[in-house]
């Protein structure tokens, strides 16, 4: 279709470009790590969020060979901040991938070639999965295994919306643990926001809270145990060079 024809147009003609959204510490807000975000640069349409195309690509395959890319930019650009920055550099980068992605065979073997081209350390990645990524078939489980005997972390993303979860974390060992942003406002479903922290603490797994908005959600979930957050109150997702600035800024 014409939506699968212009994606190939655009990773043939460099139009795909990464954001990145800073993860920061709770309280102290010192950059921890990023999130890498695809957008397209369209000629004709301007920048396009990922939600109008990241299903496209993955209904026709193509988020195979876009992921390809979104993985090796983003740790070219991790070990280019850390050649310039050093520890003042993002600790990891977490790339989002699809359950298209995991059920390649040769999804590990791809990560393990775009940690050595760009000589990122392997534990400076972290793969964020969601629930239906994960019990996604194929090779999957396999795939996962791989990424972690490689040094690779895995993040749980979007947790305490799906319906199987913690059948999945006994199942596949993860290091992280995002919690949804739909849990963030105050008040709101704190019973959830609780449990997940408590259950990171039990797994010694990280807690991320996502989608925090403002001041007051932030202090709740500090006080609730979250050492780590990300969302607009700190950083929208913005370009690499706007990272690099807020990094010199600080420096
Ligand atoms: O920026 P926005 O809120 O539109 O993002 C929508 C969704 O797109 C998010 O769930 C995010 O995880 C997903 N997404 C962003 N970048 C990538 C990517 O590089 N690969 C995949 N598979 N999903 C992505
Ligand atoms: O599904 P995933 O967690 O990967 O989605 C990440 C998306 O969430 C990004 O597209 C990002 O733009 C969006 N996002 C990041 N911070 C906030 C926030 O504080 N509020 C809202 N509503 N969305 C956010
Ligand atoms: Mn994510
Ligand atoms: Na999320």
């Amino acid at each position: 279709n014409r939506v699968a024809a212009e994606l190939r147009t655009a990773l043939a003609e460099g139009q795909l470009r990464l954001h990145y959204q800073p993860v920061v510490t709770l309280p102290e807000g010192t950059l921890s790590g990023v999130e890498a975000l695809i957008r397209w640069q369209h000629p004709e349409r301007g920048l396009i969020a990922p939600g109008d195309f990241v299903p496209h690509a993955e209904a026709t395959g193509l988020i195979v060979p876009v992921g390809r890319w979104v993985l090796r930019e983003a740790c070219r650009q991790t070990a280019a901040w850390h050649a310039e920055y050093g520890a003042a550099a993002p600790a990891t980068v977490s790339v989002n991938v699809s359950a298209r992605q995991l059920q390649d065979s040769r999804f590990a073997a791809e990560v393990a070639a775009a940690l050595r081209d760009s000589g990122l350390p392997a534990h400076r990645l972290t793969v964020e999965i969601t629930e239906s990524t994960a019990v996604g078939g194929g090779s999957t489980a396999e795939t996962l295994g791989k990424l972690r005997d490689l040094g690779v972390r895995i993040s749980l993303d979007d947790f305490g919306t799906g319906q199987s979860t913690l059948t999945l974390l006994a199942e596949c060992p993860v290091d992280q643990i995002k919690l949804d942003r739909s849990f963030a406002p105050v008040p709101g479903p704190d019973v959830i926001a609780t449990a997940v922290v408590q259950l990171a603490r039990v797994l010694g797994v990280e807690a991320v809270a996502e989608g925090v908005e403002t001041p007051e959600q932030a202090e709740h979930l500090r006080a609730l145990g979250y050492e780590q957050a990300q969302g607009f109150h700190f950083a929208r997702p913005m370009a690499a060079g706007d990272i690099a600035a807020a990094i010199e800024a600080r420096a």
